[in-house]
């Protein structure tokens, strides 16, 4: 009996570290001096300075996404399909309403690299 309830403890821990690959959290994208709210992103030695980061924004709001990079590629963001290009140790940036809800990806088109998320809804 006491081996059953063991075992059954076991399954669940097991269970419980199977789903803990955490939904990545969204954090509020942060408000510019205009109103709109501003992601920006900072692509250097390869990689997204402080890693990919899914940012919250309420349907409706205008959000400006600025990639700052330092290699030339295509900024593109997926579902609103909105593309900027940067030329390298540049910016561009991307102006929209995101009247659309969802989960979005920005990624440097050419090299297939994930930027950031937004977060609509
Ligand atoms: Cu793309």
């Amino acid at each position: 009996m006491t081996r059953h309830v063991l075992l059954l403890g076991l399954a669940l821990a097991l269970a419980l570290v199977g789903c803990s690959s955490p939904a990545p959290s969204a954090v509020p994208a942060p408000v510019a001096p205009d109103g709109a709210l501003r992601v920006e992103v900072a692509f250097a030695g390869g990689a997204v300075t402080g890693g990919v980061v899914r940012y919250a924004v309420p349907v409706g709001s205008t959000v400006e996404l600025v990639v700052t990079s330092d290699v030339a590629d295509e900024v593109h963001l997926h579902g609103y399909d909105r593309s900027g290009f940067v030329t390298a140790g540049a910016s561009t940036s991307i102006r929209l309403v995101a009247d659309l809800p969802g989960v979005f990806e920005a990624e440097l088109e050419q090299r297939a690299v994930p930027l950031a998320e937004l977060q609509v809804g």
